[in-house]
């Protein structure tokens, strides 16, 4: 596993070879707890939530219903690109450094989550089945892409690490659909139909601090959390801003827009990039015209 001491050389070389390289203690453990206090205060309300945040509950939580008053009702944050605070993660130049490695220097962040993997509580909820990220980006190339995940605490096998399959990123975009598992899958994660070798899988412990680089044709996915405990990992993705639209698969769509079959697919593919461009933020160099959001909307 590549360390700070690797050369950019080595990095790019595990990277080509394997779809992923581990950077350890990119982040000290001051700056990620001013993340994971936040995470706190917009959990119990004492934070204001942007309108544009997606506030989650595992759908083990979700079937007992009730608010949200701490960290212990959600599961995940997404898109926190208004969240002052959460969005300093996503400009740390650190980070972006080794990014720009991989994007150029147009970056734009495209997808920004905190994950709160909550206790299994038995039905295997809290597990994320493998999958490949591209499956949700309608942007491409995909080399131009990549993903930073940032272990907020001690992350091992018990609370549900990060496992990847090495070297899958050289294979194409795979086929994905709900997972048939007995105790039910969380919304939208969706995973690899297509038949993989599990035993090639490699878990990615990591420590505090430490952050991992991946291409998004990476499968990965995570285990069950078997602890008492929250596990909490922080991630952005990003993309060069030269990156250009694509349609995103026909099985994706349809859990999107499920109940809206009136809808002309026209209507679907420009409001998915309206999605994109919304919640996507320039952290590099300048927006190029077609990231703009058209004035009529
Ligand atoms: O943090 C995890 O458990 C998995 C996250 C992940 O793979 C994803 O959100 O795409």
């Amino acid at each position: 596993m590549a360390t700070n001491e690797a050369t950019l050389a080595e990095l790019r070389r595990k990277y080509e070879e394997d779809g992923f390289f581990v950077v350890r203690k990119l982040f000290s453990n001051e700056e990620l707890n001013v993340f994971l206090e936040r995470f706190e205060d917009l959990c119990n309300g004492k934070a204001e939530r942007p309108s544009s945040m997606l506030v989650m509950k595992d759908i083990e939580l979700a079937r007992r219903k009730g608010t949200i008053k701490s960290t212990k009702d959600v599961t995940k944050i997404q898109d926190f690109q208004d969240e002052p605070v959460l969005f300093e993660f996503c400009k740390n130049e650190r980070m972006l450094d080794y990014v720009k490695k991989f994007t150029g220097d147009n970056v734009r962040s495209i997808h920004t989550m905190l994950i709160n993997k909550p206790p299994d509580l038995g039905s295997g909820t809290s597990r994320h089945p493998m999958h490949q990220d591209l499956y949700y980006f309608p942007l491409r190339p995909a080399n131009k892409i990549i993903a930073t995940w940032v272990a907020m605490e001690h992350i091992h096998r018990d609370n549900g690490c990060l496992a990847v399959i090495p070297g899958s990123h050289k294979g194409s975009l795979l086929t994905h659909g709900n997972p048939e598992w007995e105790g039910g899958v969380n919304k939208l994660y969706h995973g690899v139909k297509d038949e993989i070798n599990m035993d090639k899988r490699v878990f990615l412990e990591m420590e505090k601090g430490d952050c991992v680089f991946f291409h998004p044709l990476l499968i990965h996915g995570s285990g069950r959390n078997a602890t008492q405990g929250f596990r909490k990992a922080i991630s952005c993705h990003y993309a060069s801003s030269d990156c250009s639209f694509h349609s995103i698969p026909d099985e994706l769509m349809e859990e999107v827009f499920a109940g809206h079959d009136n809808l002309e697919d026209e209507y679907k593919e420009t409001f998915v990039r309206n999605l994109w461009k919304f919640k996507s933020r320039q952290v590099s160099g300048t927006q190029p015209e077609h990231w703009r959001v058209a004035s009529n909307l």
